[in-house]
């Protein structure tokens, strides 16, 4: 870590601001000014101390609520805010008015992750990274909430909170536990492809700055004349990637768990701006018809050769936050935030996802979370017949009507904003995805993404975090590598097997 570098900086850097400037009073909150920041009030100089010390109770009890909960997923991170610039045109494929016209800048506000953690883990986990990007247009704020893989665990959202579980702590020992994190993966093979990301070095990269992003669902894009396709977005670091092996993460975690907040936070101090180039896969409802899988399933890509990357622009990061809880801890993402021309498409993942995310927002910020100033659908002016709850801090609409239909000129609609409109018939049932063809992209990524020495990583990152996990759940994951490469799955076991030799060994001593 470097000490004098532009984050630490920063205090000196504000007193720099404020030289020659009159000293400002302090004040309680609602304004009195203060006259001395030091003392409790009291009868006596050794107490007790007094009902009235308003002083007091108002800097005492606004500290004990000072923490909000943190984010029950992705809770560590580092935010940052800056420009998209449209560099090719796609209006054919969508009318998204971020998308209008090349050289069009949208504003935007990133915040990008580690998952499992909790607010004051190491950055350098391994772990995916969140990639969440809201642009402020002037249809509203349009919020990419992603990560930086293409792919998920599991497809069905409906198993997400237990596989969240099995990555936090056990209820018991309050410890990661890898018997509930392998027990879990191995019986939800669904799971092999994103595990074999994680535990590649892809699962440890160099800060945020180093990394690709991904809208990781299926989107569908609708243009001027109401055609939809169904879309990916890609979001390619500018910076190339860069990733840590497993010591020189495991060693930053040690040494300097904040590493990937204070990277990013110099680069932008010091003008080294980062940047992403955006590109797009386009798949047609013709083609999804007849498409060799589901072109909906979460834990699978689209072949780059088949549905080539089509540019479209570039994001730059170029301001830092001006304080990291007004818009960072409290900037929130939906990926239900969408606007004309971008729509759902029906994987199930992201539906289950459009229900959560304001979910958590109204337990974590509040009712009126998008009147947060970061939240705020700025560029928009949000006029609706939504009213009152705690902490509204508009003028909460005025005198307009709070009622629809009405007869006093209240905002109306207009049926060129609605959506697109689709077919969907079948059996109304609990479909069953487990069996879902898990392997055949795991196998791809094995034998031909991979090169030899990141199959040598990916095999000792997994026995080395595996051989933790009771023996019976170990066989069963290896019997899961088996069929990715039967090669895949005995490297792991014939390294389970070296682990269990040395740790008899060491027992034996
Ligand atoms: Fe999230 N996820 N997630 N997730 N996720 C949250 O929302 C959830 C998923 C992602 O910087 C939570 O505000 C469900 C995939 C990012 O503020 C929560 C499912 C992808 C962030 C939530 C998923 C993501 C979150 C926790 C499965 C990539 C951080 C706090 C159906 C495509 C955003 C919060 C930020 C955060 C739910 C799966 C990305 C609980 C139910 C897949 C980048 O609502």
């Amino acid at each position: 870590m470097s000490h004098r570098d532009k984050a630490a900086n920063q205090l000196m850097q504000h007193k720099k601001l404020l030289e020659g400037k009159p000293q400002e009073n302090a004040t309680e909150s609602a304004g009195r000014p203060i006259g001395l920041h030091t003392a409790s009030e009291t009868v006596g100089p050794r107490g007790p101390m007094l009902m009235h010390d308003f002083q007091y109770q108002d800097i005492m009890a606004h500290f004990n609520q000072e923490r909000i909960p943190e984010r029950v997923v992705h809770a560590k991170g580092a935010g940052a805010f800056g420009y998209f610039e449209v560099t090719h045109d796609i209006t054919q494929y969508t009318k998204a008015c971020v998308f209008d016209h090349i050289g069009k800048k949208t504003p935007v506000g990133v915040r990008f992750s580690t998952v499992g953690g909790e607010s004051g883990s190491a950055d350098t986990a391994r772990d995916p990274r969140g990639f969440a990007v809201k642009f402020y247009t002037q249809d509203g704020n349009w919020d990419l909430v992603g990560n930086n893989t293409p792919i998920f665990f599991i497809r069905d959202p409906i198993l997400f909170p237990s596989f969240i579980h099995t990555q936090k702590r056990n209820p018991v020992t309050h410890l990661k536990d890898p018997d509930m994190f392998w027990d879990f993966i191995s019986l939800r093979p669904e799971t092999t492809h994103q595990v074999s990301f994680l535990f590649s070095e892809r699962g440890t990269p160099d800060g945020y700055r180093h990394m690709n992003g991904y809208g990781s669902h299926t989107f569908k894009l609708v243009n001027k004349d109401g055609k939809p396709v169904y879309c990916k977005f890609h979001f390619k670091t500018d910076q190339g990637i860069k990733n840590f092996t497993a010591s020189q993460a495991a060693q930053l975690s040690a040494d300097d768990p904040d590493y990937a907040i204070r990277d990013l936070y110099n680069a932008i101090a010091s003008g080294n701006f980062p940047s992403w180039t955006l590109k797009i896969q386009v798949m047609t409802f013709e083609e999804a018809e007849k498409f060799k899988f589901n072109p909906f399933d979460l834990t699978k890509v689209w072949s780059q050769k088949e549905y080539p990357l089509i540019p479209v622009g570039r994001m730059v990061l170029n301001l830092n936050p001006k304080n990291y809880f007004a818009e960072v801890e409290q900037i929130a993402f939906c990926p239900a935030h969408l606007i004309p021309g971008i729509e759902p498409s029906p994987d199930k993942m992201l539906q289950g996802r459009m229900f959560s995310y304001p979910d958590t927002h109204r337990h974590r910020l509040g009712t009126n979370y998008l009147q947060i100033p970061v939240n705020c659908p700025f560029a928009a002016k949000v006029r609706n017949y939504i009213r009152d709850g705690p902490a509204c801090v508009t003028d909460n609409q005025g005198g307009a009507p709070n009622y629809f239909p009405n007869s006093f000129s209240g905002p109306t609609d207009d049926a060129k904003f609605s959506p697109s409109t689709y077919e969907a018939s079948g059996d109304v049932k609990r479909y069953n995805t487990a069996d879902d063809d898990n392997y055949a992209q795991v196998t791809t990524f094995w034998r031909e993404v991979l090169s030899p020495s990141d199959r040598t990583a990916l095999v000792t990152n997994i026995a080395g975090h595996l051989k933790d996990a009771s023996e019976f759940i170990q066989k069963r994951t290896v019997g899961n590598f088996t069929q990715v490469d039967a090669e895949c799955g005995k490297r792991i076991q014939e390294l389970l097997d070296e682990h269990k030799k040395q740790s008899a060994k060491a027992a034996n001593l």
